[in-house]
């Protein structure tokens, strides 16, 4: 029989034996969601922020049909440069290692691999959510369902702004998804730091975001994802004017040429870099660094716990 196993990258590997903090990384912003050729350096930067906040980065993705938890740098390359790597949701990964394909994990993909691998803490810029036009599409990301039944604490900046945030929200909330922000109880829009909804639950230090995990773990109660919503300071988010007209234009742009399922966020997200004259990438950058850094402290601070 062929093996599937999911292979672990040498210095994952040992930091896992060792319960040393490790912190997954996703791949689909690298290959979908940023441009050439930023996404690559960009990649490296975010490895780098975890390494420097004292963890060890697990970029996540699918080398020739391999899953791979902690790609190297030569793998890195190969999901960043080359064309036809695939975005791969959870639905898709035993395709994908079947048919010896190239892919991107999303979130939902990354959070349920990074699960199994023993991995607790997961950084990444902005979740998949319910779409605008959901009400009609059914468009809604399976970040949110695969959270559902995942354990692990993914720190971003909120959901994409491009979403309908508050049906979110609701749908979090009934997949029974824990939120929590952090030094804020504002729920923030990715590119904005105020996403504009009230959240119940603030938390303030990595050391308080450990402790929700270990309550977790000796509840044995909540068996689900927990959101860890850090957002920009209000100095550095996008402008919002800019960031409203940018969203109207790429939203009407997808109606005319019928982008579906998929494609949508990285069509819009590729919208807002080039309208933006790179604006909005300097922001989503700064955004996955610092939740990359804030990821890693927690995985130290969960790893002193145990
Ligand atoms: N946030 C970003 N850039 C991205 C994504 C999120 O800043 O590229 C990706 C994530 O991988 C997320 C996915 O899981 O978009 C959601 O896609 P969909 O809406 O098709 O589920
Ligand atoms: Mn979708």
């Amino acid at each position: 029989m062929t093996d599937f196993h999911i292979r672990r990258g040498a210095e994952v590997a040992d930091a896992l034996r060792a319960g040393r903090p490790v912190v997954a990384l996703e791949s689909t912003i690298v290959s979908h969601g940023l441009p050439r050729p930023d996404n690559l350096r960009v990649a490296r930067e975010i490895e780098q922020a975890v390494r420097d906040a004292g963890a060890v980065p697990a970029t996540i993705g699918m080398v020739g049909g391999q899953l791979v938890v902690g790609l190297d740098d030569a793998e890195l390359t190969r999901l960043a440069t080359v064309d036809g790597v695939a975005k791969l949701s959870v639905r898709d990964l035993a395709v994908a290692a079947a048919t010896g394909a190239d892919g991107a994990t999303t979130v939902a993909a990354t959070s349920a691999v990074a699960a199994a691998a023993g991995i607790r803490v997961f950084a990444t810029g902005g979740l998949g959510g319910v779409h605008r036009e959901a009400a009609h599409t059914f468009d809604e990301s399976a970040d949110l369902t695969t959270l559902a039944r995942t354990p692990i604490a993914v720190v971003c900046a909120g959901v994409k702004s491009i979403l309908d945030v508050g049906a979110t929200l609701e749908r979090l909330e009934t997949l029974g998804v824990g939120v929590v922000g952090y030094r804020t109880r504002r729920f923030p829009g990715f590119y904005l730091t105020d996403g504009g909804f009230d959240l119940d639950w603030s938390v303030d230090s990595p050391e308080q975001v450990a402790d929700v995990l270990a309550a977790r773990e000796q509840h044995g109660l909540h068996a689900g994802g927990l959101i860890v919503a850090n957002p920009l300071p209000a100095e550095e988010q996008l402008d919002p004017a800019l960031h409203d007209r940018t969203l109207a234009d790429g939203l009407a742009l997808l109606e005319r040429e019928g982008v579906t399922g998929k494609a949508v966020t990285p069509f819009l997200l590729a919208h807002f870099h080039s309208a933006t004259e790179g604006a909005s990438l300097a922001v989503n950058v700064r955004i996955i660094l610092r939740n990359a850094d804030l990821a890693a402290r927690i995985a130290v601070a969960a790893s002193r716990q145990a």
